[in-house]
């Protein structure tokens, strides 16, 4: 009984500690870009360094992609088919997001851009 009740304490005193750490992190924060011949809506994204971004992602018309090289991101969207991911901001800077498919040539017009608010300074 008694450890049972010292079990509780810990996995609570944890998941507390667990959620400042989770504060002090960063903020969520939603986004929704939608792609089209030739550009993304909205171009430009910007969130604060170590937030946890949650993109929903789509398209209006053919296969498009949102590529953000440093971040490793390049996820491919199909019309009708919206997609949602997330990724944290952990680097503070400004970043191209792009097209990077190649079946229409003119994707490569596709230009973005990320921007990520450093925390301090
Ligand atoms: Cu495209």
């Amino acid at each position: 009984m008694r450890s049972s009740l010292g079990w509780s304490a810990l996995v609570l005193t944890l998941a507390v500690f667990g959620l400042l750490v989770r504060a002090q992190e960063g903020g969520e924060r939603k986004v929704a870009v939608s792609a089209h011949k030739y550009s993304f809506s909205p171009a430009r994204v910007e969130v604060q360094q170590d937030d946890l971004v949650r993109v929903t992602f789509s398209t209006t018309d053919i296969p498009h992609s949102f590529t953000i090289d440093k971040y490793r991101i390049a996820k491919r969207v199909e019309s009708g088919r919206p997609i949602v991911f997330e990724f944290r901001a952990d680097q503070p800077g400004r970043f191209p997001i792009y097209c990077n498919l190649t079946a229409d040539e003119r994707c490569k017009e596709m230009v973005g851009e990320l921007i990520v608010r450093g925390r301090s300074r």
